[in-house]
Formats: C-alpha cells, structure tokens, sequence
C-alpha cells in the first residue's frame, strides 16, 4: 500500500496571535495537529524562511502598503507584512507543536525576488521545492495538509499536490484562513473543484 503523509503548513508564531502575520485562531489548531502528528506514519513541516527586504514585503516597496497586490515578474503578489525572516522566533514553529518527529522540513520563500505560497513550488509555479521528489522517492501517495494559512499556503499546496497526481486531503478543522477579499471561499472552492478531499 502506498504510503500517507501529514504535511504540517507553516505553523509558526509569527502566523500565530502575537505574530506579525498573525491568523485568527492560528494558535487553536496546535493540539488537533500534534493528535494528527501522533498517528501519522509520516510526518513533514514546511516553514515560510523570508530574508530580510524579501520581494513580497509591503516595506520592500516605497509607496506601496501590506495586502495591497504587485505585478512581479512572475504573476500578480499579494504583499505582507515582514514575517518569519530566517532564525527570528516569529519564524520558529509554534512552541506548543509536537514537531520533533518531522522527518523532513521543506523551507520555502528564501529566495529574495520570488514568494513561495506552496509547498510544492514557488509562485512562478515552475520552480520546485523537492517536496514531490522526496515522497515519490518515499512511496509516499497520499498527504493530509494542515496548518497555515487555509487560503494560501495550504490551498496552493492542495492544488499542486493535485497537479502532481498525489492523493490529497485538507482537514480544515487542523486549518486557519487569512481571508482577503473573500480569498478563504474562493479558495476552498478551487480545492474541491481540483478534487480535494475537504474534511
Ligand atoms: C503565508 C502569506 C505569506 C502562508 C506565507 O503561510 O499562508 N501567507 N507567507
Ligand atoms: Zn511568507
């Protein structure tokens, strides 16, 4: 039987209340998902690991403020606050998660001129992470994802997943949404569309 993963999204402090990116509720999730964490064979955590000035800061822009969106290169990016920079404790995982038995840590959005919303690629939609290699590689079939934000980091990873012939589940239960101009219902209908299985 092929084997199932549970990828834990970016469940950091800065996603978390007190953050500087914080999701409602971000924080409530940590003990459905380390319950999850517990009964999974395999488990991986990606972290959002922006350098300082990354592209897809509002401060990296003269002019422009956090939400509003930019034509990059790439396609059109949403800017954010600066959030979880490399080694600041807003980019540490939450301390309540159970992460020591994460096999793998899939860090992403660490390259200063492109963001990475999905686990799997960057937001040219081309450039991979490794992540689809490494459960291939495993015999790794199945994911659950979890985690933070519903809306973007966990639905582009879905939608990639997907993409990549993998069999996907979203436990929105497990999940937290940011929410910007209506992006968690649009968003949530994109997955079950792309035959997400939504629980
Ligand atoms: C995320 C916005 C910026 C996420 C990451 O984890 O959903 N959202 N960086
Ligand atoms: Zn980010």
């Amino acid at each position: 039987m092929a084997g199932e993963a549970l990828v834990v999204i970016d469940l950091q402090n800065d996603f978390c209340p007190g953050g500087a990116l914080a999701v409602a509720g971000g924080d409530e999730i940590v003990p459905l998902v380390n319950d999850l964490i517990r009964g999974s064979e395999h488990v991986i955590m990606t972290q959002d690991w922006h350098p300082a000035g990354h592209s897809s800061f509002a401060s990296s822009h003269p002019g422009r403020e956090s939400y509003q969106s930019l034509a990059m290169p790439y396609g059109e990016q949403t800017l954010w606050p600066d959030h979880c920079i490399q080694g600041s404790r807003g980019a540490d995982f939450h301390t309540g998660l159970a992460w020591t038995r994460a096999e793998l840590v899939i860090r992403k959005g660490f390259r200063p001129a492109i963001d990475s919303y999905s686990a799997f690629f960057e937001n040219d939609h081309t450039t991979p992470t490794g992540l689809a290699g490494y459960l291939r590689e495993r015999g790794i079939g199945s994911i659950t994802l979890v985690g933070l934000a519903t809306d973007f980091c966990v639905a582009y990873s879905a939608l990639d997943a997907v993409k990549l012939g993998f069999s996907v589940t979203v436990r929105l239960d497990a999940c937290r949404g940011i929410d910007l101009g209506g992006s968690l219902d649009s968003m949530t209908a994109r997955m079950r569309e792309a035959g997400v299985t939504l629980r």
